[in-house]
C-alpha cells in the first residue's frame, strides 16, 4: 500500500494465510492511508492473515475486528508440528484503528499497539491523549488468548467510547508482586481512556493466565475515567498506576477490584495506619502524662 491511499469497502476485508496489509517501504510520517471496511477479519494460516499500520495511518471498521487463532500453540516455543502461526494486528506510531463493534481475539492472536520506546521503570508515566497509537473499541473486547507474550499494548493507548450499549472488556492479567512483573507479558495496557457517555463492564469470562486460577485484572499503565462515562467491574479487576477520575463513580460488584498498584503493594498500610493511630494516642497520653508531672512538680 502507497502511501496516502484509501481502501474502501463496505463489505469485509478477510486477510487469510500469506495475506499482509501493510504500508510499502518508504513510508513518510505524514502518511495518512486509510483502510475502511465493514469487518475485519485475520485469520492463522502456516503464513498468518497479517495487517499492519503505521505513521499516521487509519484503520476504521464499521463492524468487528476479529482475529482467529484456534489452533496457534497455546505456549510461546517452537512451532508444533501441524500448528499455525498466529494472525497478525499491529498499529504502530501516530496510527490510529477505530473498531465501531467488537475486537475479539479467538484463540490466539499477536496484537500490537506501540507508540514508541517503552517507559522506564515499566508502567510509569506515559504518553497521555492524542499523538500515539491508538486502538478505538466502541464494542465488547472479547479475549480467550493465554499467549500474553503476544499481547503487547504496554505503551499504546486503547480508548473505549461505545455509547449505544454497555461494552464488556475481558480482563486477562495478574496482580503480581512488583510493579515491573505486571508490567512485563501481562496482557498490560499502557493507557486506557473510558469516554463520557461509554458504559464499561469489567468482567473476567474466561482464564487467559493459565499460571493461576484467582480472579484475573486489568493492568493499566495510565487509566482516565471520562467524566459522564460508567464503570463497573465485576469479579473481576481493574489496577493502574495512576488514575485521572473526572468524577466517575467505579462499581464493585463480586469482590470486583478497582485499585491503584501502591495500594495493592503496600498491604500493610491498614497496619501501619493502626500503628500511626496508636503511636498519635501514645503520645497523646505522653502530653497529659507530661503535665500531670508538671502540675504534681509545682504543687510541691
Ligand atoms: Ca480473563
Ligand atoms: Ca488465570
Amino acid at each position: 500500500m502507497g502511501n496516502n491511499r484509501t481502501i474502501s469497502t463496505f463489505g469485509d476485508i478477510v486477510l487469510g494465510p500469506g495475506a499482509v496489509l501493510q504500508s510499502v517501504a518508504g513510508i513518510v510520517p505524514t502518511d495518512t492511508s486509510t483502510v475502511n471496511a465493514g469487518n475485519v477479519i485475520l485469520q492463522e494460516g502456516t503464513t498468518p492473515g497479517e495487517l499492519r499500520i503505521q505513521a499516521s495511518m487509519r484503520l476504521f471498521v464499521q463492524g468487528d475486528l476479529v482475529m482467529n487463532g484456534n489452533n496457534v500453540a497455546p505456549s510461546p516455543g517452537p512451532a508444533v508440528f501441524g500448528g499455525l502461526t498466529e494472525p497478525i494486528l499491529g498499529i504502530f506510531e501516530s496510527a490510529g484503528g477505530e473498531i465501531e463493534g467488537n475486537v475479539q481475539i479467538n484463540g490466539i492472536a499477536q496484537v500490537t499497539v506501540e507508540s514508541g520506546s517503552p517507559p522506564s521503570p515499566p508502567g510509569s508515566a506515559r504518553p497521555a491523549g492524542p499523538g500515539g497509537a491508538e486502538l478505538r473499541i466502541g464494542g465488547n473486547f472479547v479475549n480467550t488468548s493465554t499467549r500474553p507474550d503476544l499481547f503487547h499494548l504496554g505503551n499504546g493507548t486503547v480508548i473505549l467510547d461505545g455509547v449505544t450499549a454497555v461494552q464488556t472488556f475481558e480482563v486477562a492479567g495478574r496482580v503480581l508482586s512488583t510493579q515491573a512483573e505486571m508490567f512485563a507479558n501481562n496482557f498490560e495496557i499502557g493507557n486506557l481512556r473510558i469516554e463520557p457517555g461509554a458504559s464499561v463492564r469489567f468482567v473476567d469470562a474466561f482464564d487467559n493466565s493459565l499460571a493461576s486460577a484467582e480472579q484475573e485484572s486489568q493492568i493499566v499503565g495510565q487509566l482516565f475515567l471520562s467524566a459522564g462515562a460508567s464503570v463497573t467491574v465485576d469479579a473481576a479487576g481493574l489496577v493502574f498506576v495512576t488514575c485521572i477520575n473526572q468524577g466517575v463513580d467505579v462499581n464493585e460488584v463480586n469482590f470486583g477490584l478497582f485499585a491503584s498498584i501502591s495500594q495493592l503493594l503496600t498491604p500493610s498500610a491498614r497496619w501501619w495506619s493502626v500503628v500511626c493511630l496508636g503511636l498519635m494516642m501514645l503520645s497523646a497520653g505522653t502530653i497529659v502524662l507530661g503535665r500531670r508531672r508538671r502540675f504534681q512538680r509545682t504543687k510541691a
